[in-house]
């Protein structure tokens, strides 16, 4: 049978684009239901009615799953910021990094706008992050700044871009999959704020590429519950060659004795800042834990 990917969802139609490079218009077999067993990225067996259309027969086991924006199959993130206008910001970059952490995708991190700033504080913002053992790549869709490095970074994946609204996450896929023409929103002058222009999610296909990038309308779902406290200090990168060394066993690195991690913040070897949102997120993680907590004893107090 042949295999497809599903690039597009309009209507209760999926666009699935097969080995050939065709895209066939399709519509999901008996109890298979758009948005729940399929979603944009999967991989579809199918059958043609005609040389345009067919039918889905069933979805390929998934390598990855990301939930709002619901997209398959995912191999790398890429996360953007803008240097400015939005301006960065250091908590929600390592929030974003928390996520590709846990989900054990490759990340990226892309610092776009490129030609709003001079190199100096281009440097300074993303040297932290090549410090900690981040590939950081500065953009510019304007000037065309580091189109081919990143073409080159990304060639062979299926790569999401993650980040706020207005930083350039359409007018990058423009950049590297022209052609399509998605639509961009200015950044609002009065919030400073992006607009949200992208309201579906798409797979595009890199030129000259084996690749895939997906256009989403930005990830909503920014809640850490997808982890415990426990794993939270795996997806600070850095951590890791410290916390072997903790006194404790299943150390959180918050309050306890004899903390490497701790000594290493106070060295110097870990920034400040990036410990600080670690501890922010550790309560953000107590907090849900709690209120998970409560809830299923509510229940079972409600069912004696
Ligand atoms: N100066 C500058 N503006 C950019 C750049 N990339 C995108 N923009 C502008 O930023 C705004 C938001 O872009 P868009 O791609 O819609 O952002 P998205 O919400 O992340 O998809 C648009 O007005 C773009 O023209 C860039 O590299 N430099
Ligand atoms: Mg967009
Ligand atoms: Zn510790």
């Amino acid at each position: 049978m042949p295999v497809g990917r599903v690039i597009r969802m309009v209507g209760g139609f999926c666009y699935i684009k097969n080995e050939q490079g065709d895209t066939i218009i399709a519509i999901p077999r008996g109890k298979l239901r758009l948005s729940e067993d399929i979603t944009v990225g999967d991989l579809v067996d199918y059958t043609l009615i005609n040389s345009e259309q067919g039918v889905i027969e069933g979805v390929h086991p998934r390598s990855s799953i990301l939930k709002r924006p619901f997209v398959s199959n995912v191999t790398r993130v890429a996360i953007v910021f803008a240097h400015k206008n939005p301006d960065f910001n250091y908590f929600l970059l390592d929030r974003f990094l928390v996520m590709v952490e846990a989900y054990n995708l490759k990340p990226l991190i892309l610092f776009n706008k490129s030609d709003l700033i001079d190199k100096e504080t281009a440097e300074k913002n993303v040297e932290p992050y090549r410090r900690i053992g981040y590939q950081v790549i500065c953009t510019s869709t304007k000037s065309g700044e580091g189109k081919d490095e990143l073409l080159e970074e990304i060639s062979s994946d299926a790569t999401v871009l993650a980040g706020p609204s207005g930083v350039g996450k359409s007018a990058l896929v423009n950049m590297l999959a022209p052609g399509y023409n998605l639509e961009t929103g200015a950044v609002s002058k009065k919030t400073r704020r992006g607009r949200q222009t992208t309201r579906e999610v798409r797979l595009l296909s890199l030129t000259g590429r084996n690749g895939f990038i997906f256009d989403t309308p930005g990830f909503t779902q920014l809640d850490l519950d997808f982890i415990s406290r426990r794993e939270l200090a795996d997806c600070f990168i850095e951590f890791s060659k410290h916390e072997e060394e903790c006194r404790f066993m299943g150390c959180l690195h918050q309050q306890e004795p004899g903390c490497q991690v701790k000594t290493a913040v106070e060295t110097g070897e870990i920034e400040q800042w990036r410990y600080e949102n670690f501890i922010l997120f550790l309560e953000e993680l107590k907090a849900l834990e709690n209120r998970k907590y409560l809830r299923n004893r509510r229940c079972r107090e409600k069912r004696r």
